[in-house]
């Protein structure tokens, strides 16, 4: 009799053990992140970004990175997605079985996320989405967004020609103008593009063509040496970020023509998006860009302010739109107004050198 009590209790012992080894959901930080046994409260942060393809994105990530550092409480988990969605899936899988407190995603474009993030939100890791939207059947899947908002950018770049144009008495028939796409179906390349292709409709524009250029300075150069071939009155060129634009003006140099703001003496006006940094103001102070619609990159500090709310059972707001600006060195456009909404121009000069 005795020996079937001591098989009972040793087999309710090992269902014990059993049980707490496939806790999964309890979140331990001393077991997270393969910091077995080891004293450590930091929090961990797995952030999937999309590449390295621009300036803009390696801003993005230093921003990051400089935030979820170890002396501000984090151990950070970083994976490089390289543009491509299938590496960000697999890293936030990584992310999920490593057990992290947080996912960050940086979302190279916007569909094929529900399953994944179905995945994170099963495992009870909360995820924040950064930069691009993701487009799922249920915005429950992530906690909240922080971004820009990529068609006012359009609009408020395409308003800048609108104006620049009814100022210098340039008919709107005579605007002829080449779209350089980001990378297709991301939220940047999606408004940008509605905010350039609605002003043409509205104020009559020729827009001959949209072409993806990647939002890299190779593919840039590559669309708009073969549309340079292609057609001979293109006089704008709306690049849909700065390493684009400094591929097309390299394409608009090596045909003989000339990037700057005099279309009547057969320049090619370039307008872009991002300034993030020297070089692309100093291709405007050089007048070879004309206008530069802001992208904030700096989002790790949103995030880190996001977290800690988190950390404190807070809720923090589900859209955080980043603060943005429209530069430029010509003086012809000083205010935009947009919807009922005034937006000043800042007018760089040559003492604004980085
Ligand atoms: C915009 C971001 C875009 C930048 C590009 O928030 O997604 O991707 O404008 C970057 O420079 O490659």
């Amino acid at each position: 009799m005795c020996w079937k009590k001591a098989l009972a209790i040793a087999v309710i012992f090992i269902l014990c053990i059993f049980q707490a080894g496939c806790s999964g959901g309890f979140h331990d930080r001393n077991e997270s992140a393969g910091q077995e046994g080891a004293a450590n409260d930091y929090i961990v942060v797995g952030f999937s970004q999309l590449g390295a393809e621009s300036d803009w994105r390696n801003e993005n990530t230093e921003s990051m990175k400089s935030s979820f550092t170890e002396e501000n409480g984090y151990t950070l988990i970083f994976e490089d997605g390289q543009q491509k969605q299938a590496n960000q899936i697999r890293a936030i899988r990584m992310f999920i079985q490593q057990e992290v407190d947080y996912i960050v995603l940086a979302p190279v474009m916007e569909t094929g996320w529900d399953t994944v993030l179905q995945e994170a939100k099963d495992a009870g890791i909360p995820v924040i989405i950064v930069d691009r939207k993701v487009d799922v059947s249920d915005e429950g899947l992530f906690t909240c967004w922080v971004g820009s908002d990529f068609e006012l950018e359009g609009k408020k770049a395409a308003e800048w020609l609108n104006q620049y144009a009814t100022e210098k008495g340039i008919e709107s028939g005579d605007i002829h103008v080449v779209n350089i796409q980001g990378t297709k179906g991301s939220s940047a390349q999606i408004g940008r593009t509605k905010g350039l292709a609605d002003a043409a409709r509205a104020n009559g524009w020729d827009l001959m063509a949209e072409v993806i250029g990647d939002f890299t300075r190779a593919k840039g150069k590559e669309v708009v040496e073969s549309l340079l071939k292609q057609y001979n009155n293109i006089n704008v060129v709306y690049c849909e970020n700065d390493n684009e634009a400094f591929g097309a003006i390299e394409a608009i140099e090596e045909a003989g023509r000339k990037a700057g703001s005099n279309i009547a003496g057969g320049e090619i006006m370039v307008i872009s998006f991002d300034g993030v940094n020297e070089e692309a103001i100093q291709y405007m102070l050089d007048g070879k860009i004309i206008c530069i619609a802001e992208c904030n990159p700096l989002h790790g500090p949103r995030v880190q302010a996001i977290i800690e709310l988190l950390e404190k059972g807070g809720t923090p707001e589900k859209w955080q739109y980043v603060d943005e600006e429209i530069y430029s060195v010509d003086e012809t456009v000083k205010r935009l107004t947009i919807e009922g909404a005034d937006y000043e121009v800042t007018i760089l000069r040559q003492k604004d050198k980085k």
